[in-house]
């Protein structure tokens, strides 16, 4: 699965990041709570060296908040401080500022004891692509300054803004999420971070079906009707797809996504299950668990 992770501008920002990343004081990095490993990036580890960070989840509306809970608590005896936000409408946006003062609070100390009122810290706000930076920095600083936008790859460059004692940077979406493993790369796209094309849609839908009969499978039944009497574990999409097919036929058919002659088409189902998911129309789903991390 060689994946080329939206190169051209994502150098070229990388670069730029790291020179700014001197003058930086601490690290805001923005995951997607319902996939909290796999949509942190490896390469920030890379470029952040030993600066304090606060890792935010986004997307917590969307997420199962049980998990949430859980997984913030095991981000907790990892070390990292994690904070719940919704990115779109500012709730949990006063805990992560508490928390930076927190972070920042010897700085701004220490500025004082050598007699400077204004101390001015700096964050950098970063994350892959798409995981709510600009619509974050929209919240925290109460108006729209970043242009924000449902697919990777909406912000360009750099983006000072002022939130008060505080400049925070607005990166674009350049970090790599972590592609370790293939089914890695399966809740990416079924959580819309990573573009299309890179997987086809059937087989991300049949992934969808599989994790949902196994972990939420009571939300297929109430939004599609099936009856999960055997839940599917994801393998590969041979051997998948056969086992998922007959749900694919009976949402199509419920659905009306038929292609001529009355076959059910496949392919608009799976976008259809596809979009459900991620505008929460399953209910809040997570799409991976903290108990997966010593299973894996
Ligand atoms: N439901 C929900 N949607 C969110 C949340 N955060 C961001 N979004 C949506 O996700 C999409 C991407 O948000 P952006 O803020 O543009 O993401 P970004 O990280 O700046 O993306 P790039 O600049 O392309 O890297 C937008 O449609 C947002 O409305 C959230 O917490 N909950
Ligand atoms: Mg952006």
């Amino acid at each position: 699965m060689p994946i080329q992770w939206y190169p051209g501008h994502m150098a070229k920002a990388k670069r730029l990041m790291a020179e700014q990343l001197r003058g930086v004081d601490v690290i805001v990095e923005l995951a997607d709570a319902r996939l909290p490993l796999s949509s942190r990036s490896p390469v920030l580890d890379e470029l952040a060296r030993g600066k304090p960070r606060l890792l935010v989840l986004t997307r917590v509306d969307l997420a199962d908040p049980y998990r949430t809970e859980a997984w913030v608590t095991w981000f907790q005896r990892n070390g990292v401080t994690a904070i719940q936000v919704n990115a779109r409408t500012g709730q949990g946006v006063q805990g992560f500022k508490r928390a930076l003062d927190d972070l920042v609070r010897s700085k701004v100390h220490r500025a004082r004891a050598r007699g400077i009122e204004r101390v001015i810290t700096r964050g950098m706000i970063c994350g892959i692509p798409n995981v709510g930076k600009s619509s974050f920095v929209n919240q925290l600083a109460g108006r729209a300054v970043a242009k924000t936008g449902n697919r990777p790859g909406i912000t360009r460059a750099l983006q000072w803004i002022r939130v008060g004692g505080t400049e925070l940077l607005d990166t674009p979406g350049v970090l790599a999420p972590k592609l370790a493993t293939e089914e890695q790369g399966l809740k990416l796209a079924a959580s819309g971070a990573v573009k299309e094309e890179i997987f086809e849609a059937y087989e991300v839908g049949a992934y969808v079906l599989a994790y949902m009969s196994q972990r939420y499978p009571e939300r297929l039944e109430e939004r599609y009707g099936l009856s999960i009497e055997q839940p599917v574990l994801w393998t590969n999409v041979q051997e998948v797809w056969p086992l998922v097919q007959p749900w694919v036929e009976r949402i199509g058919r419920m659905r009306g996504a038929l292609a001529s002659g009355g076959l059910v088409d496949e392919e608009r189902v799976a976008k259809m299950v596809l979009r459900d998911l991620q505008e929460g129309k399953l209910g809040p789903v997570t799409l991976e668990w903290p108990e997966d991390v010593h299973a894996s």
